[in-house]
């Protein structure tokens, strides 16, 4: 047996988004968002759901914060819904909204857990929607406001802040696939989405930097890291490809390498930049690449690549895919990639600091008669991510911390509560939270900053 320790201070702790969880979609002055929107059309979730009421954290959050403080959660990342606090998008402040994240930061503090705000998990005002939404380029200021407005509230008590979440899924998951709010299927859309929200992030920045002594700031990325499928050339030109469009579209400007050039030349090829990248005005890209103080990563699964448009592309799987190691999202379970991802952002990028921001797994295992959920399948998973990012510390990664999704199960967008990520089982027909047994799993790895492995 083996005992992993993490490096001394290393931060421990839970991830959640306001629309998942909040519920009290049109209490106390809220404005609408494109979420709100997109799950009151039909067909747009899964299983018909909203998240109207989601967890009802909004009326509960001080039974959550207590549940955390049990289960010595030292970091709860959060984010703030953009409606509550402006209801337009800009402009006139919803006081009741700030204030309810001004009692969620104080009740955090006095339970010694300390708060990371997300600004942005999604949520944007419909009434920017309606003005062009992120494809136009006045949102980005709007989001500054944002970050202004809730770093001047918050900022005296919350240091660590987090601008977007997963600009991959604001941008392509939801103006070139369709798939999440506001449901567009527009390559071009997407690419000026993506532009416009790394400007946002840069001006965001900047705000908090003015407005929040001894800030740490970074943006959230997800990762799904490309292998070829098979070792034909065409399937590793599709890895490369995959991991332009997932990852280093993203990466490169905020490291200040400008858009990668095989990646322009490949949407000019596919239509989606029909104007080259006109988008682009002069001192953005400085803007974009303002420093920042670490990289959130949101790791999940890998992605197996193959061009499947190339005729003499044959099945040749040289990668076991057992049905086993997969969770209920049909995600393969894969710890090594965040190993070699974590390399791969230390020695590419020089990333100075690094946050895992999100990892979990959703598994639907469900209270037994005796009201325990053993939920084992989570264990494993959240211990061999564990073991494959300490292996990654030991080769020189600055890895900070790790923040599991989900502190509880909660609304999984189009999936609707199909899925359930949390280490706590939410029951919602009363609300009822119960601690799986990866609550108490984590528990004591956080007592003992690591865990005990096999040999
Ligand atoms: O639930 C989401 C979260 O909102 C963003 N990252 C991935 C999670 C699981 O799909």
């Amino acid at each position: 047996m083996t005992k992993l320790t993490f490096p001394p201070g290393f931060r421990w702790g839970v991830a959640t988004s306001a629309y998942q969880i909040e519920g009290a979609w049109n209490e106390d002055g809220r404005g609408e968002s494109i979420w709100d929107r997109f799950v009151h059309m039909p067909g747009n979730v899964q299983d018909g759901s909203t998240g109207d009421v989601a967890c009802d954290h909004y009326h509960r959050w001080r039974e959550d914060v207590a549940l955390m403080q049990q289960l010595a959660i030292q970091v709860y990342r959060f984010s703030v819904s953009w409606p509550r606090i402006l209801p337009a998008g800009f402009g006139q402040i919803n006081q009741a909204g700030l204030d309810f994240y001004d009692r969620l930061v104080d009740g955090l503090l006095a339970a010694g857990i300390t708060p990371f705000i997300t600004l942005y998990h999604w949520e944007l005002p419909v009434t920017l929607q309606d003005k062009g939404g992120w494809p136009h380029r006045d949102t980005a200021s709007a989001f500054a406001e944002l970050a202004d407005v809730t770093s001047r509230a918050l900022g005296d008590r919350v240091k660590n802040w987090i601008t977007h979440n997963e600009p991959w899924c604001t941008s392509m998951l939801s103006h070139e696939l369709g798939e999440h709010a506001p449901g567009w299927r527009n390559g071009n859309a997407a690419l000026k989405t993506a532009h416009h929200v790394l400007l946002s992030h840069g001006m965001a920045v900047q705000r908090l930097r003015a407005n929040v002594p001894d800030v740490q700031v970074g943006i959230a990325l997800n990762f799904e890291p490309a292998v070829p499928a098979s070792a034909s050339p065409a399937d590793y030109h599709a890895a490369r490809i995959w991991d332009g469009y997932y990852s280093r579209w993203f990466l490169d400007p905020l490291y200040g390498r400008h858009y990668p050039a095989d990646m322009v030349a490949h949407y000019r090829a596919t239509g989606y930049l029909p104007h080259d990248l006109d988008f682009v005005r002069h001192g953005d890209l400085d803007l974009i690449a303002t420093p920042t103080d670490f990289l959130g990563i949101n790791y999940y699964t890998r992605h197996l690549a193959r061009a499947a448009d190339v005729p003499d592309n044959l099945p040749q799987e040289i990668f076991p895919d057992p049905p086993a190691a997969r969770t209920e999202m049909d995600w393969e379970v894969y710890p090594p990639a965040l190993y070699h991802l974590l390399n791969w952002l230390h020695f590419g990028y020089r990333v100075p600091k690094i946050y895992i921001t999100e990892n979990g797994c959703s598994y639907l295992d469900a209270p037994d008669a005796g009201g325990r959920v053993s939920d084992e399948r989570r264990i494993r998973y959240m211990r061999d991510h564990l073991a494959a990012a300490h292996r990654a510390i030991g080769n020189g990664v600055p890895l900070a911390g790790y923040l599991q999704w989900s502190l509880m199960d909660n609304f999984e967008w189009a999936r609707g509560y199909t899925q359930r990520f949390g280490i706590v089982y939410v029951d919602y027909e009363t609300q009822q939270r119960i601690p799986k047994d990866s609550a108490y799993w984590y528990r004591d790895v956080i007592a003992g900053n690591g865990f005990v492995i096999a040999d």
